[in-house]
């Protein structure tokens, strides 16, 4: 017989860029991972995965994960061939070309990339940025998803603070503004279900009919880029119908009086005009907001993917003190809830090491910057946690900073992806179940550790350990490149705050994870005491306003606007939200999502599409001055008339043409936090 040993069932963490951080139970048989599934004694979680978790296995396993070091042999990009190196070659290499770079033109000619590939606190930032603190290299300014509306939230609420989701079904108006939580944001989903089950009401604010919006009693589709239009017209009917809480505006705001005066520019017919909704619908949202509690607003980053991306979060954010929502736990508004962590940031990431400050690269126009910076030039980028060459905007550019001969491009991956292509050494990376993380979340208040659960396949090893090698050899001799990770983990918060009190490493490790140490349930400014400079809700910021911003909030049109000349040849809005079976780019090359996906489709209104003689499944072009993707017409009503949608994000060499929705996305930056831009575009399509 033979001698199997008992399965274990080992603790974790899903790493990915997504709110709902489940907690995960792996189980273990004779050092393969069988089976993960989601803990059923964590709240968030409550045992249940998305369909891209429940198959992990499939990811962990995949046959062509990378298991070595390599080298590039032959020309770069799609179809670039690879030979197996050792890791002390690929390290002595890599060594070798960054002293000879820093050497040549200064350390800032080398520049890391990285972003959420991995949301571990250990694998996402630590050893990695003290390395390129150290080594002097440029900053990345990591704006891609989320800095625009956290800059506009952080200037109303004082910080990345937010309800508590564990309360929203106890709600009884929810509204989901430019959120699709069945795809993207599924366990804050499962309460709003239950909410609507004990009679609440659920209003989707969305340009397109999403499987979120399909499912509410309500659903308004306004133009992309005009929530600010459309919150200020809500303001207006609130003040002027006086559905407000004078109380609580009274004691806890500050700035009504010039807010009051603002919202008075945004009558209803205008607010109509602005945002292709119709007058009523705008007055009886601003009734139901205005009467029924308790009032929860899931606000997501959709909003902030536009030129006034920062204001339109900023500006949706000051609802709920209007007429006093967060008095009750089950009212106010989430758009995320990192804020509430003390994360030791400076421990983990050592900004200390730095000699000078370096100069900073946005990373949502890194086109731009391998194209353009001088002084000096970037001459190596190296890539983990992310994937540029698919989810950076303006792909024309992005592909051709990369493809330049003397650029030195190192990428950590686990697998060869668009970005992989453009490699001189490409380095493979541990998954979840490999390696030792900790987690915050940004959609629930729980910390999370993560345990290993099986070796680490091939030679694979994680962005710290990398590191730590890396920096050996360059000489780094400063004793925290010595840390493990465990000492790294332990590093991670400031376990002597109020919100961890009782919470050990210990103990996260034995019971995988721990709820904040906060009030059951939480009601965070019921009283107040937001985190602002005055400690109030700041309808006026002083702080927006020494850095030259309007102090108040605004609309700020988009700047791909239905009224601007460009509207003549590319009259069509362009959205590009998350796929349900993708996760920005990661699972996209696994057969069983990209099965489910099928084809890069294009969404239009039959309107729109009978204009064009575009047919139901017609091939079509996507285009505009920057570039253009092809992808199948589906002529539906999900897509509101002068809005296409393009659910994302496909890798470029899997996509029938090569390329994907990134061709004709936009370089340029938000108001505020630099962030990107990804949906405040223009194109025409046009059958091919
Ligand atoms: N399955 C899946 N889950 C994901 C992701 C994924 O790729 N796939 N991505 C993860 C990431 S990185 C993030 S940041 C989070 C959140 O990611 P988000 O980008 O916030 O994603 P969604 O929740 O899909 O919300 C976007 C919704 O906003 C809508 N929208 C676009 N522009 C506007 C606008 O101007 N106004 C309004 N009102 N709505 C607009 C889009 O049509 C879409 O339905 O989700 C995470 N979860
Ligand atoms: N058109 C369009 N573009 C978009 C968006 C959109 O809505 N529309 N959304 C934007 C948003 S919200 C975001 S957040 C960005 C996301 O962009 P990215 O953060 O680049 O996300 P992914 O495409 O998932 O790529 C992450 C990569 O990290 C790798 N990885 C995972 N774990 C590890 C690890 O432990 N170590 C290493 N070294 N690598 C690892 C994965 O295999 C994967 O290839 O895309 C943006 N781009
Ligand atoms: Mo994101």
């Amino acid at each position: 017989m033979d001698q199997r040993t008992a399965d274990a069932v080992v603790r974790g963490a899903c790493p990915h860029d997504c709110p709902d951080t489940c907690a995960l139970l792996t189980t273990v048989r004779d050092g393969i991972a069988v089976k993960v599934a989601g803990a059923p004694d964590h709240g968030p979680t409550g045992g249940a995965l998305c369909t891209k978790v429940a198959h992990y296995p499939e990811r962990v396993y995949h046959p062509e994960r990378l298991l070595y070091p390599m080298r590039r042999v032959g020309p770069k990009g799609p179809g670039a061939r690879f030979e197996r190196i050792s890791w002390d070659q690929a390290l002595d290499q890599t060594a070798a070309r960054l002293r000879a770079i820093a050497g040549e033109f200064g350390p800032e000619a080398i520049l890391p990339y990285s972003y959420a590939g991995t949301m571990g606190l250990l694998q996402y930032g630590s050893m990695d940025r003290r390395f390129f603190h150290r080594l002097g290299a440029s900053l990345l300014e990591r704006t891609i998803c989320a800095s625009a509306g956290g800059a506009g939230i952080t200037a109303t609420l004082g910080g990345k603070l937010g309800m508590d989701m564990e309360c929203v079904a106890d709600a009884r108006l929810i509204i989901l503004w430019a959120t699709n939580s069945v795809v993207s944001n599924l366990h804050f989903w499962t309460r709003v279900q239950e909410a609507k089950r004990r009679g609440a009401k659920l209003v989707a604010i969305d340009p397109y009919r999403t499987q979120t919006a399909e499912r509410c009693h309500v659903h308004l589709a306004p133009l992309p880029g005009t929530d600010a239009a459309l919150a200020l017209g809500l303001m207006h009917v609130l003040m002027a119908e006086d559905l407000l809480d004078h109380d609580y505006i009274e004691r806890h705001t500050l700035g009504y009086a010039a807010l009051k005066e603002r919202a008075q520019d945004y009558p209803p017919e205008r607010v109509a005009d602005l945002t292709g909704l119709r007058r009523e619908d705008i007055v009886a949202l601003a009734r139901d907001y205005g009467s029924i509690r308790p009032a929860a607003i899931r606000l997501n980053y959709g909003a902030n993917r536009h030129a006034g991306g920062g204001m339109a979060v900023r500006t949706i954010a000051c609802l709920p003190a209007l007429v006093g929502a967060w008095r009750d736990p089950a009212g106010g508004l989430l758009l995320t809830s990192s804020g509430h962590y003390p994360v030791d940031e400076a421990a983990l990431e050592r900004p200390d090491l730095l000699r000078r400050r370096p100069r900073a690269i946005n990373m949502s126009a890194i086109g731009r910057a391998l194209l353009e910076a001088d002084d000096p030039p970037l001459k190596a980028v190296f890539v983990y946690n992310s994937n540029p060459v698919a989810v950076a905007p303006e792909s024309r550019k992005v592909v051709e900073g990369f493809a330049r001969p003397d650029l030195f491009v190192v990428v950590h991956e686990l697998f060869q992806t668009d970005t992989a292509d453009y490699a001189d050494i490409l380095l493979p990376a541990t998954s979840q179940l490999e390696h030792l993380d900790i987690h915050k979340s940004y959609g629930h208040l729980h910390v999370l550790a993560n345990l290993p659960a099986i070796a680490p396949r091939g030679e694979a090893l994680p962005n710290t350990e990398l590191f730590r090698r890396l920096a050996k050899r360059m000489g780094f001799t400063e004793a925290c490149f010595d840390e493990d990770d465990e000492t790294l983990a332990r590093r991670a918060f400031r376990w002597d705050h109020p919100a961890m009190a009782g919470i050990t490493w210990e103990r996260l490790k034995a019971q995988g994870f721990a709820r904040l140490t906060l009030p059951t349930p939480y009601a965070p400014f019921a009283q107040g005491g937001f985190a602002t400079p005055s400690g109030k809700c700041e309808f006026y910021s002083a702080a927006l306003a020494a850095q030259g911003q309007d102090p108040l909030p605004a609309f700020v049109p988009p700047r791909e606007w239905r009224g601007a000349a460009l509207a003549q040849r590319y009259p069509l809005a362009f959205l590009s939200p998350p796929a349900r079976n993708f996760l920005n780019s990661s699972f996209a090359n696994l057969e069983r999502f990209r099965e489910q996906e099928k084809n890069p489709w294009l969404d239009i209104h039959p309107q729109d599409a009978l204009a064009r003689a575009i047919a139901d499944g017609a091939a079509v072009r996507v285009f505009n001055d920057r570039g253009e993707f092809r992808a199948v017409a589906r002529v539906t009503e999900r897509a509101r008339p002068g809005v296409v949608v393009s659910p994302s994000i496909w890798w470029r060499k899997l996509s029938p043409d090569g390329r994907n929705v990134n061709e004709v996305t936009s370089q340029a930056l938000a108001d505020l936090g630099g962030g990107a831009t990804f949906y405040d575009v223009l194109v025409e399509v046009a059958r091919c």
